[in-house]
């Protein structure tokens, strides 16, 4: 093509608008800076590349090869009876229920599968095949045997005597990795759920038999000519939302912490900026902390360092992206470099010397932007592979992690010399604290003491705190990265409601300081902010990864133990929130949090509107049945105080919203007197 040509086309090809397109300003250098080497990302095919409205109203069906089967909800909407029908006569109520279903199936399934990994190396570990993992918390993995009904301690000559540690974790492992397909029975942790909660379940028929299972069963029910009953198919959506948030993410969470240490508060810091332009910049994306794990310890041994002094490094710095950014952070205080948008944007600075991913969530047009500098993109994991020919695929295995670790780290360290002098990190990044496990909101919040949920429970009951909501989830291009994750989160705040956040959501938290615990001076009402100041923590507490969402039920599920706001997950004055969602985890996520009794409101549309009686079934109805329910709101503030009228509806179910209005006046009154 000519340079005429080129020019033309450039000056014809839409490009985003750094300043609408994040609120980030790391991220606003970083567009700019594509945009001025004509690489194009994320934030510039969103502008171009415009989402198909049927597909958004949830009402494509392609499930044969007589479809697709396109049914939009005509303008005006539906008067009398609707007659839209696929040529199979699928209903637009069927279609989207299918629809749904798919993403539940799909997402349950990444969870779990991310489950079955961990579980499969534990179980190599226990039986020492891999020698590079250890188990680094016996305590856990003690409690989680009695789950299983393994016992702990045995008989001998009429003496008591622990049981050995290994032999518990053998029995574990192989009752863990059953769950994902035992033949008959339920999933064992279903059982951790409050009982009222369990019982509304077994009631409803929703318990999950094993987590593959519900999976399947979700994608031989959406099969042409199969179930056709909206509700029937929500039903087994339900039931394969429990086996995800119950089972697979559960179990993934709880062996991760078995295998690599239940996270306790760390400090760090998080965005674009803790990437250095003298050391090695290796960036580790996707969810599975398997590989990453390995990683950070390879990077941090001597040998690995000096490796990266000879080579005229200062050093190694980590940074994390997404998921596996959480993991890293939680455990080992690794920043994270940024959120789910911003993955291009760190090879855009020109100092990321390799990225290394391995699954979900990870843009096939990593390989295109790091073909234009000297970035290493490595795949590692055998079922997520790019077809582009500079990816280099270097398939991680457990039974020789630190060896395999540490090539990878020498491929990053060798090549470091061929960076281009063009590089431009962007100076931004804050500080947080991280890695909020159930355990230690128990000792932060309750005391080694008490060693429960008590104080929480207090503080909500006397008023100091309104209620608790999870925000968690990701970045979507169509809406402005990162600004209505923190808006919503500012505005509970500021009406003193507690936060748990995990995923990107957690991200952007943290790169925009509310993870620290001087945030609650700045944006939180008087009641939360004298909890958080007394207590000393963050009013926004980091609670891990998109699989760490099971800790935010297991928080609730203490919460329900410590007593005072009910019996059930449906009678605490919490709320669930996905501001900025786009994967199908998400759906399966927010489905599991509605079939546990918490309000769930999604922040961009919901592929529900085609179809308003299904619609209408999902955020109304459903409440009726498992005392939780969807909505959206696309509104932050709006989307907040939807959240927050929930928290008070059932403050004045439990007869404490009195309390709130004293301490409130209380409170002026007394600052009044200190004016
Ligand atoms: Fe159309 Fe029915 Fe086939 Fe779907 S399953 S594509 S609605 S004919
Ligand atoms: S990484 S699923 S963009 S939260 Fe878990 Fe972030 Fe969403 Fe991926």
């Amino acid at each position: 093509m000519s340079d005429e040509k080129k020019e033309k086309g450039a000056a014809a090809k839409k490009l985003a608008d750094p300043i609408a397109a994040s609120i980030d300003i790391s991220t606003q250098e970083m567009i700019k800076r594509a945009q001025r080497l004509d690489i194009d990302t994320v934030f510039d095919r969103a502008v171009t590349l415009k989402p198909c409205n049927i597909g958004m109203q949830g009402t494509c069906c392609k499930n044969c090869a007589m479809g697709p089967c396109r049914l939009p909800l005509p303008k005006g909407g539906i008067e009398g009876e609707d007659q839209r029908k696929g040529l199979c006569g699928a209903t637009a109520n069927t279609i989207a229920a299918r629809n749904f279903a798919r993403m539940v199936a799909a997402g349950a399934s990444a969870h779990s599968d991310h489950g079955r990994g961990v579980a499969e190396v534990f179980l190599s570990v226990a039986r020492k095949e891999s020698h590079d993992y250890k188990i680094k918390d016996p305590i856990k993995l003690l409690q989680i045997a009695k789950c299983f009904d393994i016992a702990v301690t045995i008989e001998e000559d009429g003496e008591t005597k622990d049981r050995d540690i290994d032999e518990i974790a053998l029995e574990l492992a192989e009752k863990a990795i059953a769950e994902w397909g035992k033949p008959e029975g339920e999933l064992t942790y279903l059982k951790r759920a409050p009982e009222a909660l369990y019982e509304k379940w077994k009631k409803n028929g929703v318990l999950p038999r094993n987590v593959d299972r519900e999976v399947v069963e979700i994608m031989h029910r959406t099969h042409i000519g199969v179930d056709q009953d909206y509700k029937n198919i929500v039903k087994q959506c339900t039931r394969c939302a429990i086996a995800d948030g119950w089972g697979g993410s559960m179990l993934g969470t709880d062996l991760q912490d078995v295998l690599f240490g239940s996270p306790t508060p760390v400090q760090s810091e998080a965005d674009l900026g803790i990437m250095k332009e003298d050391h090695v910049n290796i960036i580790l994306h996707g969810h599975e902390p398997i590989l990453s794990e390995m990683i950070v310890a390879a990077a941090q041994t001597q040998e690995m360092i000096d490796y990266a002094k000879e080579k005229g490094a200062k050093g190694i710095q980590l940074g994390g992206i997404c998921c596996t950014a959480n993991e890293v952070l939680q455990r080992h205080g690794i920043p994270p470099a940024g959120t789910f948008l911003q993955q291009e944007l760190a090879i855009i600075t020109g100092a990321c010397d390799a990225m290394i991913v391995d699954i979900q969530c990870i843009f096939q047009n990593l390989a295109n932007v790091a073909k234009c500098f000297h970035t290493k993109l490595i795949t590692t994991h055998p079922i997520a592979r790019m077809e582009q020919e500079n990816v280099l695929h270097m398939e991680f295995d457990e039974h020789y992690a630190m060896e395999d670790a540490k090539k990878i780290v020498m491929l990053a360290i060798d090549n470091f010399k061929n960076r281009g002098s063009d590089v431009e990190i962007p100076r931004y990044k804050d500080v947080q604290v991280a890695g909020f496990g159930v355990e230690s909101i128990k000792y932060h919040l309750g005391g080694s003491f008490r060693g429960s949920y008590y104080t929480l429970n207090d503080n909500i009951i006397n008023g100091r705190i309104r209620g608790v909501a999870g925000v968690v989830g990701c970045n979507n291009a169509r809406t402005k990265h990162n600004e209505e994750h923190i808006e919503i989160v500012k505005e509970l705040l500021k009406n003193d409601v507690l936060v748990l956040t995990t995923g990107c959501s957690a991200l952007a938290c943290s790169t925009h300081g509310l993870l620290k615990p001087e945030t609650a001076a700045v944006y939180c009402g008087p009641g939360l902010a004298e909890v958080c100041e007394t207590v000393g923590i963050p009013p926004v507490l980091h609670m891990g990864s998109c699989v760490d969402n099971s800790r935010i039920l297991l928080a609730a599920t203490e919460m329900v133990k410590a007593g005072g706001l009910g019996n059930d997950i449906c009678d605490l004055p919490v709320a669930g929130s996905a501001p900025e969602w786009m994967s199908e985890k998400a759906i399966s996520i927010g489905h599991y949090f509605v079939v546990s009794g918490v309000y769930t409101v999604f922040g961009y549309q919901m592929p529900v509107e085609g179809a308003p009686q299904f619609k209408k079934y999902l955020y109304e109805e459903y409440e009726k049945v498992f005392g939780g329910k969807w909505d959206c709101e696309p509104d932050p503030i709006k989307h907040a105080h939807k959240m927050i009228a929930h928290i008070d509806k059932k403050r004045q179910a439990l007869g404490i919203d009195k309390a709130r209005e004293r301490i409130l006046m209380d409170m002026a009154d007394r600052q009044a007197l200190e004016g």
